[in-house]
């Protein structure tokens, strides 16, 4: 099984959308194994963003990402970090498709609502940046064995 980073964004918690965001990835058949709010310090969000410095939007991007708590999620299914994109939908919410997140929430690249780790490397990368190795859960569940054949 592989595990992704993903995090509601600012403006998700501001719009009361945890609950649904959260739900998606539950119904999906996908395992929160890492949970917590908090505000991003400026520099986190630096490093986080890093492959964009110097971008005319990375100050916006980390003002942004900075304005607000956000949710902060470690997940893990078959294929997590590629599922979870799908569902995500593309960057930019009016490019993205139709019955994904960004899609059905969103209007803006600058407003975007959730982001997720682009690859396995990402996700790594990402999940040691927000979570301490013991702050992730392992434990099974009853009904996995109706997700997975
Ligand atoms: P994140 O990283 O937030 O999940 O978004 P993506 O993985 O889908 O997209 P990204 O890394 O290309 O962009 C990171 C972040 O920057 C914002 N952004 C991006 C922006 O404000 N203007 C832009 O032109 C681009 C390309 C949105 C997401």
């Amino acid at each position: 099984m592989e595990r992704t980073y993903l995090m509601i964004k600012p403006d998700g918690v501001q719009r009361g959308l945890i609950g649904e965001i959260i739900s998606r990835i539950e119904r999906k058949g996908l395992k929160l194994v890492g949970l917590k709010m908090l505000t991003i310090p400026r520099e986190v969000a630096e490093k986080h963003y890093g492959e964009h410095a110097g971008k005319p939007f990375f100050q916006p991007l980390v003002d942004y990402i900075t304005s607000g708590p956000v949710v902060a999620m470690v997940v893990e299914g078959k294929d997590a970090v590629s599922t979870t994109r799908e569902m995500m939908g593309a960057t930019n919410p009016l490019k993205a498709a139709p019955g994904t997140i960004r899609a059905t929430y969103g209007m803006d690249v600058g407003r975007n609502i959730i982001h997720g780790s682009d690859s396995p490397a990402s996700a790594g990368r990402e999940i040691d940046i927000f979570f301490l190795p013991g702050e992730l859960v392992d434990y099974g569940r009853d009904f996995d064995r109706w997700i997975y054949e």
